[in-house]
């Protein structure tokens, strides 16, 4: 039999962390052969709340779940953790400004990025979904040196997901049928999801999604509104942020880096940039990857037109911003 992989989730008796754990423990994330140790981290006022959690782990009686850490001690939640999915983080709150939420989260993932970096295991793989996504990662990388720079990556597959949702929906085909959508960029209101290359496996072959939907004012209008701003319609309708979906996502996110992508289909990763498709170096910025053996690559060499461009660079310098004012929280 396999030995158990330690899985960190942060912020696990919150709304993500609820939809997620089960998912976990039941094989979503790492395979229905993969048997899983989860450590669950959470702050003091959440103490109560998160040991209910572990109970109904417990009551869940899952195969595949081979012991439960819950605590709100940093130094043990990491320790001999293998994926860290870090979830747990400050929300914005009405009236409070950027700077202020930007320096509650900084401070937040320099400390477990140190707590990683000196107690989790060698090449454990970390997947940041607490907003600003894109920045906390970042510094979680800027603060664990010795985690190589590759193993720090967060969460867009939700937009992703949510980008071929939307297509297989106006197509009225399977989604499974759908794939290689893109999103560049920042997870917030500025990424660009881009349809340029995606396609749609029908019974005359593969078709390009341009091909099939061909209205470009929907693509390049409503389609790219609808992706950018579906959390927020989520949280009209539900009076609470995605919650089951951004679990999902964040299983599809590590399985498929640690599994592997299929051939001939990319997934989106926030992942840090090597200045790829001229996005500078030193961001975390969303691109097309695939995975083998446990590392992702950038999908190369995909032709990018002017709308585009326009769009891939919006959202990096959005993200050249927030990574200034992360510095600026730190001195
Ligand atoms: P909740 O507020 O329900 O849960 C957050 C949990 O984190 C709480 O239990 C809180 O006590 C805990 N927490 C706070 N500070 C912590 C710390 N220092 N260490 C450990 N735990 C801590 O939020 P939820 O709806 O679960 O969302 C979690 C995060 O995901 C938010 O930052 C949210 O903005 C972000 N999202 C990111 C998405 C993505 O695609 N990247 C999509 C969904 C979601 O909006």
């Amino acid at each position: 039999a396999k030995d158990a992989v330690r899985v960190l989730v942060t912020g696990a008796a919150g709304q993500i962390g609820y939809a997620l754990v089960p998912m976990i423990a039941r094989g979503v994330m790492l395979g229905p052969d993969q048997p899983v140790i989860l450590h669950m981290l959470d702050i003091p006022p959440a103490a109560e709340a998160l040991s209910g959690v572990k109970m109904e782990l417990i009551d869940a009686a899952f195969p595949l779940l081979k012991g439960v850490v819950a605590t709100t001690n940093v130094v043990e939640a990491c320790t001999g953790v293998n994926i860290a999915v870090m979830v747990g983080g400050f929300p914005r709150k009405e009236g409070m400004e950027r700077k202020d939420v930007m320096s509650k989260n900084v401070s937040i993932y320099k400390e477990q990025a140190s707590a990683l970096e000196k107690h989790a295991a060698a090449n454990c793989k970390v997947l940041v979904v607490a907003n600003p996504a894109n920045t906390n990662a970042l510094i979680l990388k800027e603060f664990a040196p010795s985690i190589p720079a590759k193993n720090v990556t967060c969460l867009t597959r939700l937009d992703h997901n949510r980008a071929l949702g939307q297509i297989s929906e106006r197509l009225n085909m399977q989604v499974s049928d759908v794939k290689n959508v893109i999103i560049w960029g920042n997870h917030s209101s500025t990424q660009y999801p881009d349809v340029n290359h995606a396609t749609v496996t029908t019974q005359a072959g593969e078709k390009s999604v341009r091909e099939l939907i061909a209205n470009d004012t929907w693509l390049n209008g409503e389609f790219i509104t609808i992706v950018q701003q579906r959390g927020a319609a989520i949280i009209k309708a539900r009076k609470l942020s995605s919650a089951l979906s951004a679990a999902s996502a964040a299983c599809d996110h590590i399985c498929d880096w640690v599994l592997g992508t299929p051939k001939g289909t990319w997934v989106s990763m926030g992942v840090y940039s090597d200045g790829s498709y001229g996005i500078p170096a030193g961001l975390i910025y969303s691109f097309p990857v695939t995975c083998e053996k446990g590392e992702w690559s950038i999908v190369q060499g995909l032709k990018i037109d002017e709308f585009s461009r326009a769009k891939m660079d919006a959202t990096a310098n959005e993200l050249i911003e927030e990574k200034s004012l992360a510095y600026s929280c730190l001195s």
